[in-house]
């Protein structure tokens, strides 16, 4: 059996999972996002996961996405948003409508999960962007939740959008426990 002295830290066997989950139009690029992000050693018809290191200590994070036009859409989405932790709202930097729908994501989020922390993600970054970036800007901040720009295409940015995601993940699961106590603390 290996040893550890006090320095080195011992590797966790089973990191937690954190669910998150990718919402936005079609085609906006949430598969593409996974799948430059995702690690490769997954099985066929796995979730997809990613290992992250956040404040010192690894979590898996497992990647949810779901195609909106799926005739089933309606029928899974309750499951899709049950346990999620955080979520990317994307759209294309090059699709207005894809950024005026954000609002109906938002709207079917909150409604699933009331208080569930976000980010807002222009992907295609690396195309024409017909969206100017100060308005994105101002309603993600209107609506407290950061703005990062993406590209699938050329990875830019999806590693740091992996790294927020989880850093979000891993505060609200904290909330979720201190809030659990609380209750019990209260029921007693
Ligand atoms: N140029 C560019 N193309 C992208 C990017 N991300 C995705 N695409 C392309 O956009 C198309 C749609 O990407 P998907 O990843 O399937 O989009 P999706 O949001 O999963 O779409 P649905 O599952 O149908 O909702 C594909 O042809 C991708 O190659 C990007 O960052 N830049
Ligand atoms: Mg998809």
């Amino acid at each position: 059996m290996e040893t550890y002295t006090s320095t080195s830290v011992a590797p966790v066997p089973n990191p937690p999972a954190y669910k998150v989950i990718l919402l936005g139009d079609l085609s906006v690029g949430k598969s593409s996002l996974i799948r430059r992000g995702a690690d490769a050693n997954l099985l066929f018809d796995a979730i997809p996961e990613k290992l992250i290191t956040v404040d010192g200590a690894n979590v898996r994070l497992l990647l949810y996405d779901l195609a909106p036009d799926q005739a089933r859409y309606r029928e899974v989405r309750e499951q899709f948003y049950q346990g999620a932790l955080a979520a990317a709202l994307v759209f294309d930097m090059s699709s207005p409508s894809s950024f005026f729908n954000l609002m109906h994501w938002r709207d079917e989020m909150q409604s699933f999960v009331p208080l569930l922390p976000g980010i807002v993600v222009g992907n295609k970054c690396d195309q024409f962007q017909v969206i100017p970036v100060e308005e994105v800007r101002g309603w993600a901040e209107s609506l407290s939740m950061p703005f990062m720009l993406t590209s699938a295409e050329t990875g830019e940015g999806v590693d740091q959008l992996w790294i927020e995601l989880a850093r979000l993940a891993s505060q609200e699961r904290q909330r979720r426990e201190e809030r659990q106590r609380a209750m019990r603390w209260i029921i007693r």
